[in-house]
């Protein structure tokens, strides 16, 4: 029974998942994402999600970041617009920032919510706002996984429609697990998570498992070592977001993203070098990923 359900995610998978991009596309019909990431200190990360779903193709990207580092977050990503929530100082998100945030949800494609956006309890809130009035596909990566590790009551509000992206760290602490009991057994973990909770759950690291609510796992073999730096996660956040944006099913995008971000980082490895390699680097050649399996 475990063998049916367990697949290496081949190119060839990956290819064929893909979608041609209609000729009359606009950035309308490639969807409009909006991201909940960044705080003082953790600004990158949301510029990072950002860029990396454009990257990926969505159409439009709205980034809702606390107000006091919006003007670096508008630098760091030209393409992408902001929401400026909270006060004009607001360093990180506080309980005045839900109301403009969940009025955004409107007309957004996709949701992605965690990178750098703090572990507090306006942060829980916000989490918990998003989860109960949007019905969008999500993805939910670090702080919001922590958020939901440290109130196990949210998950019950995310269903099918959200992807979790931990890695190992974080994935022990969702199931109160240690890491390398995780990493003794990372398929049968993400499987019985992915089951439990109803949830996609891409538990990452060299050899990313993919696993599904119906039990269904796939192991990604794209990517490197080099791929060991911060905000590669951010980057892969952005991608599965990006790719709900263009209407790739929930679980889809789980697999076809996660393919895409290693092969992305396989060529700028290629390129730069694997040791040393940036996310930036690695988002930067998503769109020749993407090309790669046209
Ligand atoms: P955080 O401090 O929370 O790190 P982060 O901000 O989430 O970093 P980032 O978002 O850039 O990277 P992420 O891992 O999400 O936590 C780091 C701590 O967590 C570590 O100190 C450790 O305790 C624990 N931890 C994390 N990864 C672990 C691991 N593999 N084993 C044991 N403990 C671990 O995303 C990184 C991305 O790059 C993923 O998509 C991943 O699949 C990819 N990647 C990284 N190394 C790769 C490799 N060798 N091969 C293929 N892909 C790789
Ligand atoms: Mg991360």
């Amino acid at each position: 029974e475990a063998d049916s359900r367990r697949w290496l995610l081949t190119p060839a998978m990956a290819a064929g998942y893909l979608r041609p991009r209609e000729p009359d596309a606009h950035k309308g019909s490639a969807g409009h994402l909006l991201a909940v990431a960044g705080s003082a200190g953790k600004t990158g990360a949301a510029a990072m999600v950002g860029i990396a779903a454009m990257r990926s193709g969505a159409g439009l990207v709205t980034l809702a970041v606390p107000a006091g580092i919006n003007a670096i977050v508008e630098t760091l990503a030209t393409e992408v617009m902001t929401l400026p929530v909270g006060d004009t100082d607001c360093r990180k998100f506080d309980e005045t920032c839900m109301d403009s945030i969940l009025e955004q949800t409107t007309g957004k494609k996709a949701l992605a919510i965690g990178p750098g956006m703090g572990t507090g309890q306006a942060a829980r809130n916000l989490l918990r706002g998003l989860m109960e009035k949007s019905d969008a596909p999500m993805v939910i990566d670090a702080d919001g996984l922590t958020c939901l590790a440290d109130d196990p009551d949210l998950l019950s509000f995310s269903r099918d429609r959200a992807v979790f992206t931990p890695h190992p760290g974080e994935m022990a602490r969702l199931c109160g697990m240690t890491v390398a009991q995780v990493q003794n057994d990372r398929i049968r973990c993400a499987q019985d998570f992915a089951r439990t909770h109803h949830v996609h759950l891409v538990l990452k690291g060299a050899g990313t498992v993919i696993a599904h609510p119906d039990g269904t796992v796939f192991v990604n073999r794209t990517g490197n070592p080099g791929m060991a730096s911060g905000g590669m996660g951010d980057v892969l956040t952005g991608v599965i977001a990006g790719l709900f944006c263009q209407g790739y099913e929930t679980g889809i995008a789980a697999r076809l993203g996660v393919f895409l971000h290693g092969l992305a980082g396989d060529i700028a490895g290629e390129e730069t070098g694997k040791t040393g390699l940036l996310a930036s680097d690695v988002s930067f050649t998503l769109p020749r990923a993407l090309q790669t399996l046209e």
